[in-house]
């Protein structure tokens, strides 16, 4: 397939000011006629050809300036639109096209979702709707009008603001024309006809103006979506205050659908949701869902700023959208909740997404420089490291600059396609700046680590820390180029107070930049030997080697005025044991006492005062995270049994204390989904799942009774998801109630599907496979395929990587079914073979030889074989 370059990147021939579009809505045969005003680019070539993009279309008629153009005068193919000879002025096209939404199962462009119409645009589905220009900067004015049965879909729905509508007199149809007055890009259209129950409040902007906020759902289904409309609410005030960010129409639009390829799509006006983000009941939803609708719904909408007003030229810049929209939402959910719980969360999520793909095959900067297919660079390294660079910028100039940075941002590049150039250009020009080295992130791939050594000079008082980075070899990058990254540290004592850690070369900021191979830095005036506390806040996205003992470790524990670092510490300690656990290395009983009564002591002196944070601290490293600190050779069987081992260990040092924690964090009252109650949950939760390792008997009752009198579903899940580990009638008891109770609730039946998928025994391969012939399964809905076979090869470390080579195969072979379906779910599923090099001979050898199957079946789409080829290089 064709390789797409930046380097390429040239302005269009041709742009497009207005659309007008008049959709007439027909489950297997809808036809559009798209009206285009274009005229040259003056940036462009002046006698190219217009061609124009397509996927699989019919074209039905065409016409310039109202005058049918001639057959030898045109090429049309389902792919694309040639005209060799268009007019050199500006002229109309008129296009009639004709397309098939129900048998659309690639859910891109206009398709059927549980009997309703709705699209998806970004990146290239537009090109499924009508020929266009189907590109980020060309940037035009839509009017669209809508038409269908009032029967088959009452509620019709565009981008912009509701403009007129009525009744097709005589053929039991109506119509709805919207008109959207800000120019954007065809990946931000949208529609959507259907059947759809509505809640709705209005909002007055910060300048007075009046908007109505509506969520529109599966009807019976409204008093599901209030959180998801107060999350709304919520985050169109914070971005006014903290952002100086206004909505500019009169109505936002939500509509939650059942069949989605990602989360959601923040479509000008129209956002579309994966209804999985937008309903919610403390009967069917955790508190993890009520706080992924929360991050979700205000993702989308600060995109009306960092996307939609401002959009990308290219899609090389995707990060210039995603990155800087997922830093806002990051921002948004810390000041709701809390900071360091939501900032360890974050760092989680990174380490476990973005550092493994940084680590493996499919490694590539945060600004790529070449694609294949593009929906696979919806990344964690485009959104999430594309975060980080963004937070790292605001930590290196300051809170204040980095406003005015953004507030010049937004105001020279709205309207307009911008570029990640533009986006720096504008904190440097705010902050006088040279910001060409920082600019490094975006285009060197790999995460730098960061060597760190500590020595203490008794005599001068003096304490000098070395610093040394280097960034591996990635695909494509064998060399890499020192990095500038920002070190927010302190110095901790050992009796726990903190010590000054200023000086020259530290900023107002507390900022420490490291932008060379090797550097050192020394303070004076050390009174005694310090513990030192690097990358506070997780400051750069680098992993760290620190020459501290264990000990030391827990006095940062103990005593940091960071809170990050002080979670950090708790899992440094503990992967260490953990990794020698794993490769069968002896380890010290007083290593293991050091955490152990750390941890005791933490449970009885600290706990409470922060359940959330107390709930992370108490958290094992997962056994994916495990294998990335070994790194090669992995056996996911010894990393399995090395975590059991010691979750046993350290339930049963801290037993007491744990069983009165369970306790006292008993369910007292209705239930609220705020960070507060949801911490008190995690901590109780966290509890159990350590007593269970501790005493299994003990551990068995109390998770039955907890599933059995649970008062909401995240205590529900959590209990099933303890007895999940334990083998036998009372786990499958347990499986088939909640079965028996949620089976017509399609999202509950999600969560079934991935906690059995997630059994860490053998016969776990056997149950998925049966479990994709259950009624509440489909191969065609994504939800429903990512957590039965997601959940299977993402969390279930051990069993995806039997050493048979078994759950390789049938990822295979799902992933070349779903591929006939849905490519872009097919690529997804197909990223869990990211980890394969890493793995010991044979099981590598059993993943190389599942990837060549793939990667050498005929007709594959490009998703498939952009992930298959990519990982076998
Ligand atoms: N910007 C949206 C990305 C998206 C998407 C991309 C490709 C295929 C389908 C998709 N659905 C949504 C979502 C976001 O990041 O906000
Ligand atoms: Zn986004």
């Amino acid at each position: 397939a064709q390789i797409v370059r930046l380097e390429d990147y040239r302005p269009g021939d041709f742009l497009i000011d207005r659309v007008e579009l008049d959709v007439r809505l027909h489950p297997t045969a809808t036809r559009i006629t798209a009206i285009l005003a274009l005229r040259p680019n003056p940036e462009g070539r002046a006698d190219a050809p217009l061609r124009l993009d397509g996927d699989e279309l019919k074209l039905k008629a065409l016409a310039i300036d109202g005058r049918a153009l001639p057959a030898g005068e045109f090429e049309a193919s389902p792919q694309e639109l040639v005209i060799a000879q268009p007019p050199r002025r500006p002229f109309t096209l008129t296009i009639e096209t004709e397309i098939d939404p129900t048998s659309n199962t690639k859910l891109m462009g206009l398709y059927r979702s549980s009997g309703n119409y709705c699209t998806q645009c970004e990146a290239e589905g537009f090109r499924r709707i009508t020929y266009f220009l189907d590109r980020p900067d060309v940037m035009a004015v839509y009017t669209t009008r809508i038409e269908a049965g009032r029967d088959e879909a009452p509620v019709l729905l565009g981008n912009g603001n509701l403009v007129e509508s009525g009744d097709v007199d005589g053929t039991g149809r109506h119509f709805a024309v919207w008109h959207d007055p800000h120019p954007k890009p065809s990946y931000l259209f949208a529609l959507v006809g259907g059947r759809l129950g509505k809640i709705a409040k209005p909002f007055t902007t910060m300048s007075g103006r009046e908007v109505e906020l509506a969520v529109y759902v599966e009807p019976g289904k409204e008093n599901r979506a209030d959180y998801a409309l107060d999350a709304l609410e919520r985050s169109m005030r914070w971005d006014e205050r903290v952002f100086d960010r206004e909505y500019d129409l009169d109505v936002f639009n939500i509509v939650a659908v059942s069949d989605f390829n990602m989360g959601a799509m923040e479509n000008k006006g129209l956002n579309i949701f994966n209804d999985k983000y937008v309903l919610a009941s403390p009967e069917m939803a955790t508190d993890a869902d009520y706080a992924n609708i929360e991050a979700i719904i205000a993702h989308e909408y600060f995109h009306n700023w960092s996307g939609n007003r401002v959009t990308c030229r290219d899609w090389f810049q995707l990060c210039l959208k995603e990155g800087l929209t997922v830093f806002r939402d990051q921002e948004f959910s810390s000041d709701e909740r809390s900071r360091p719980v939501h900032r360890i969360a974050e760092v989680k999520t990174l380490r476990a997404r973005q550092f493994v793909e940084d680590a493996g095959p499919l490694a590539h900067p945060v600004r790529p420089a070449q694609y294949r297919e593009i929906n696979n660079f919806y990344t964690a390294t485009v959104y999430e490291k594309g975060a980080e660079i963004v937070r790292m910028l605001k930590t290196i100039i300051g809170d204040e600059d980095f406003r005015r940075g953004m507030d010049l941002y937004f105001e020279r590049c709205d309207g307009t396609a911008a570029t990640v150039e533009d986006f720096l250009r504008a904190f440097a020009d705010v902050t006088g700046r040279d910001l060409s080295h920082f600019a490094r992130w975006y285009v060197q791939s790999g995460t730098p680590r960061v060597t760190v050594r500590g020595a203490y000079d008794e005599g001068a008082k003096t304490y000098r820390l070395d610093f040394e980075q280097v960034t591996p070899p990635t695909p494509g990058q064998p060399v890499k180029e020192p990095m500038a990254i920002p070190v927010v540290l302190g110095l901790v004592a050992r009796d726990g107070r903190p010590l000054q850690a200023t000086g020259e070369r530290v900023s107002r900021h507390g900022v420490f930049m490291l932008d060379k191979t090797t550097d050192s830095l020394t303070f004076e005036d050390v009174a005694t030997p310090p513990v030192p506390s690097v990358f506070r806040g997780f400051s750069a996205p680098v992993k760290t080697s620190l020459d501290l003992s264990n000990e030391e470790l827990l006095v940062l524990l103990r005593h940091d005025t960071d809170a990050f670092n002080r979670w950090e510490a708790s899992q440094t300690v503990a992967m260490r044991l953990l990794v020698s656990l794993s490769k069968g290395d002896p380890i010290l009983d007083e290593d293991m006492l050091g955490l152990s009564s750390a941890l005791n002591s933490f449970i009885s002196n600290d706990a409470m005062r922060d359940p959330a944070f107390a709930a992370l601290v108490l958290t094992l490293p997962s056994e994916a995270d495990i294998a990335q600190e070994i790194g090669r050779d992995i056996d996911p069987d010894a990393i399995h049994h090395a975590r059991i081992e010691m979750r046993r260990r350290i339930g049963q040092a801290c037993r007491g204390n744990l069983q009165e924690l369970y306790t006292g964090l008993a369910d007292t009252g209705a239930y609220s989904p705020d960070a507060a109650s949801a911490g008190r949950r995690a901590l109780r939760n966290v509890t159990l799942d350590l007593l269970a390792g501790a005493d299994p008997d003990l551990g068995e009752r109390t998770a039955r009774e907890q599933f059995e009198s649970a008062s909401n579903m995240t205590d529900r899940l959590a209990s099933l998801n303890v007895l999940m580990t334990l083998p036998g009638d009372a786990r499958e008891h347990a499986i088939d109630t909640f079965e028996e109770r949620y089976r017509d609730e399609p999202l509950v039946l999600d969560k079934w599907f991935t906690l059995q998928a997630a059994i860490p025994e053998d016969a776990t391969l056997k149950r998925v496979r049966r479990l994709m012939s259950h009624p509440g399964f489909s191969i065609s809905n994504p939800n429903r395929v990512r957590s039965l076979v997601g959940s299977f090869a993402m969390l279930n470390q051990m069993q995806f990587n039997r050493a048979d080579g078994s759950g390789y195969d049938f990822l295979a072979e799902i992933v070349l079914r779903v591929d006939e379906l849905n490519p872009q779910l097919a690529a997804r599923l197909l990223t869990a073979f990211g980890t394969w090099r890493m793995m010991e001979k044979m099981r590598r050898s059993h993943a190389k030889n599942a990837l060549l199957r793939i990667a050498g079946k005929p007709n594959l789409s490009r998703d498939v074989s952009d992930i298959a080829q990519r990982s076998l290089e």
